[in-house]
């Protein structure tokens, strides 16, 4: 009997603690479901479906330097024109690079796939993901030690500006806060490369553009932004000990280039006999531009990374002060958009119809030149390309890749 009784209870309490087996089944999985749903952005949800051990790993070999005394850079926006052509040239000097490009359709996409393609062939890998996406950036920073990061991301896109200028200002600003967030928690943390642009100088009207000149008065939004980030770096290095550099960029231009640049819609407009805008300014002002090459921009962002200090602080505490620089890179020589046209022309050899428009009330400046000698000082900064030459191999690579056949 007593072990009838027993062999009874026995089954009873398997019987419980099956029912309790499959009840706590149930709410787990209902909590998964529910978390699932409920705290993961989008975001993260793609972020655990795509980005498992293999995708670790290109991350990791991306990231390590094949020379000894190589850097390890983030490089935002490699898919970017500046941003690609930084990291082939870091990558071909022996630096370790990971890309991080969102991919977004401001422009021809195809062209920023193109260039990840050339990356990827040199052995930068570049992740598929936002500046905003502070989950991801956390995780590269987790699997990585960088030593540097190059940001040169930004939100560009002029028809969504207009209808929803916040969420623009939104993406840019607040993706470089995020960006400075995650680089003051690292340990160690990283030193950093950014860029503004020559629009900060708004309507200061002496010239050559010095960066002691002031630029508290932006004549645009973008500017007005690209100056709020100077600021907010500032305190980042301020309470942080952050090693920062700003770069200011006078109109840069060049093969892979951005078709949203006057340079690049103008080669397009004169191969298929389109009229092209020149804009010209009232009563006599003249409308120009400190055109910059391409490689001569490169060697500048480089030659920043390689004297940047080590940032001061770690995991978000600030040790010392820490170096805090803004450069102007320019080329020094501006040049007046129709010039730029008449040089386009002899290169394409194919007269431009042009239309001469008024200046609108947009925001853009007539003319820009830069004082590069600070950066020519401590960065040894040279630009050596003229805006002849440089235009040259731009077309040279415009007729190339899309294969036009009007130049013999
Ligand atoms: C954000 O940055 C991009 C690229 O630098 C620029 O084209 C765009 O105008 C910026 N947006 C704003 C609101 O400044
Ligand atoms: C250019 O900037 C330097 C400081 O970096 C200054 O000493 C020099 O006077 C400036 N040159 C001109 C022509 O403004
Ligand atoms: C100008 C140019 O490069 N033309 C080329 C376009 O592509 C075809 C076929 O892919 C080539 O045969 C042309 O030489």
């Amino acid at each position: 009997m007593t072990r009838f009784s027993s062999a009874n209870r026995f089954r009873f309490q398997f019987s419980i603690s099956k029912y309790a087996f499959w009840w706590c089944l149930f709410f787990i999985v209902l909590l998964c479901f529910v978390s699932n749903h409920l705290l993961l952005s989008d975001n993260d949800r793609r972020l655990l479906r795509n980005r498992g051990k293999g995708w670790e790993q290109r991350v990791l070999s991306s990231a390590s330097p094949r020379s000894s005394t190589g850097s390890t850079v983030l490089v935002t926006g490699a898919a970017g024109f500046i941003g690609s052509h930084v990291s082939a040239a870091l990558r071909n000097r022996g630096d370790g690079v990971v890309g991080l490009d969102n991919f977004n359709n401001y422009y021809d996409v195809s062209l920023k796939h193109d260039r990840r393609a050339m990356l990827e062939s040199s052995g930068v890998f570049i992740v598929d993901g936002d500046i905003n996406d502070q989950v991801l950036l956390k995780k590269l920073f987790s699997i990585v030690q960088f030593t540097h990061v190059m940001h040169l991301a930004a939100q560009a896109g002029v028809r969504y500006a207009m209808k929803n200028p916040a969420s623009y200002i939104d993406s840019n600003l607040s993706g470089f806060v995020n960006l400075l967030e995650v680089c003051k928690e690292a340990k160690p943390q990283p030193a950093i490369i950014w860029a503004s642009s020559s629009s900060v100088y708004g309507l200061n009207s002496k010239v050559p553009f010095s960066e002691t000149d002031r630029t508290d008065q932006p004549a645009s939004l973008y500017a007005a932004t690209k100056k709020a980030g100077e600021e907010i770096a500032h305190s980042y290095n301020h309470i942080y000990g952050l090693s920062i550099t700003g770069l200011r960029f006078f109109t840069v231009y060049g093969p892979w280039g951005r078709p949203d640049m006057a340079y690049f819609f103008f080669t397009k407009d004169i191969l298929q006999g389109n009229s092209i805008r020149i804009f010209e300014g009232g009563k006599g002002g003249v409308v120009a531009r400190d055109f910059t090459y391409i490689d001569d921009i490169v060697k500048g962002c480089l030659a920043a990374l390689d004297t940047a200090e080590k940032s001061t602080g770690s995991g978000g505490k600030k040790m010392r002060p820490a170096q805090l620089r803004v450069y102007n890179l320019g080329n020094t020589s501006p040049v007046e958009v129709g010039s730029l046209v008449s040089i386009l022309e002899r290169l394409l050899k194919v007269k431009a119809r042009r239309v001469a428009t008024p200046m609108p009330r947009n925001g853009d400046v007539m003319y820009t030149h830069a004082n590069i000698s600070l950066a020519e000082k401590e960065l040894g900064y040279k630009p050596t390309t003229d805006l002849r030459s440089g235009l040259e191999k731009f077309v040279k690579w415009y007729l190339t890749y899309y294969n036009q056949s009007t130049v013999n």
